[in-house]
């Protein structure tokens, strides 16, 4: 009998067929009333699939008593219930890593199009503006300042990309870390007023919750660029609108928001932000990594009661 694993959201077909080869995945976004569902048959499945960025959320956990792994598709964790799962002695699979690459071209790639504003260039020929005159300067990225906020996995990539950049990199973290070459702030205003550039790729969840606020937005400064590639929870996201529309600073790259798929109405108007609908890990390549690395979890999990990457 092939393990029942509930499955959460709709996930790229990239999973499907090595996964339906070894479970028996049901997939609960279909049902038409989920919460019925899982109070009639929660307790048919040990294993649960999810992302990132939908999670699961412990009033699921309560119905689902037979549950003994979830694996989730990303390397964020705001979403999962890591404390109630630990508790309950669920075993949870992530997927940090191979995604690292990706997030960080994505991050570099918005460092790039907030700065020399080609996103809005394109704009500017379609509508063919160009016939009518030359485009405006832009700021030059090469051999500026860029401030990490959250030298982790990805962060450190970021920092390798900025390198090819001759940029200086400095850092600010709950902690120093002394294995890395970069300076550290040890506050986040201090590293905003230092930087060009202030790339946000720290964790979500409580503890970094509108960490980036109208405070260190004025640090940043009318000449700072912000870009996040984390989430949307991590910044003021209200704060960040005024200071947008007020000049407080230069312009913004934004991959996340704080209430997905929904973009503040006030930014869709203005020029100098660069929006994306959370694609940085949205690669062919990597997504692929991903999806074997779920499996690849669910797995290991049932073969020897343990994931292969947990958070
Ligand atoms: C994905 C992410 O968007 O890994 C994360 O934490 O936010 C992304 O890579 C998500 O997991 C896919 O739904």
């Amino acid at each position: 009998m092939k393990p029942k694993i509930l499955q959460h959201v709709h996930l790229p077909p990239l999973l499907a067929t090595p996964l339906h080869a070894h479970y028996d995945v049901h997939p609960l976004w279909q049902e038409a009333d989920p919460q019925a569902f899982l109070s009639a048959h929660g307790e048919e499945f040990s294993g649960y699939l999810t992302s990132a960025r939908f999670g699961v959320d412990v009033a699921t956990l309560d119905k689902m008593p037979a549950l003994k792994v979830i694996s989730s598709f990303g390397v964020g964790t705001d979403a999962l219930p890591l404390e109630a799962a630990r508790a309950r002695g669920i075993a949870v699979g992530y997927t940090p890593e191979v995604l690292n690459d990706c997030v960080a071209d994505t991050a570099f790639g918005l460092v790039l199009d907030v700065a020399r504003r080609l996103s809005a260039a394109d704009r500017f020929v379609r509508r063919g503006d160009w016939l009518q005159g030359q485009y405006p300067l832009a700021t030059k990225v090469s051999g500026k300042r860029l401030g990490i906020l959250g030298l982790g996995r990805i962060g450190q990539v970021v920092a390798r990309r900025a390198s090819g950049f001759d940029m200086e990199v400095r850092y600010h973290n709950r902690r120093p870390n002394p294995a890395v070459p970069y300076t550290y702030e040890a506050t986040l205003e201090s590293l905003a007023s230092w930087a060009d550039f202030l790339v946000v790729v720290s964790a979500g969840g409580p503890e970094t919750r509108k960490l980036v606020s109208a405070d260190v937005l004025r640090a940043l400064g009318p000449k700072g660029f912000l870009v996040n590639v984390s989430r949307g929870s991590v910044i003021d996201e209200e704060a960040l609108v005024q200071a947008l529309e007020s000049g407080g600073i230069a312009g913004a790259g934004l991959d996340v928001f704080e209430a997905e798929p929904n973009v503040p109405a006030r930014l869709l108007t203005l020029d100098n932000v660069v929006l994306l609908p959370h694609l940085a890990s949205a690669t062919f390549e990597t997504r692929q990594a991903m999806a074997d690395l779920v499996v690849e979890n669910l797995d290991a999990f049932y073969a020897s009661g343990a994931v292969r990457t947990s958070p």
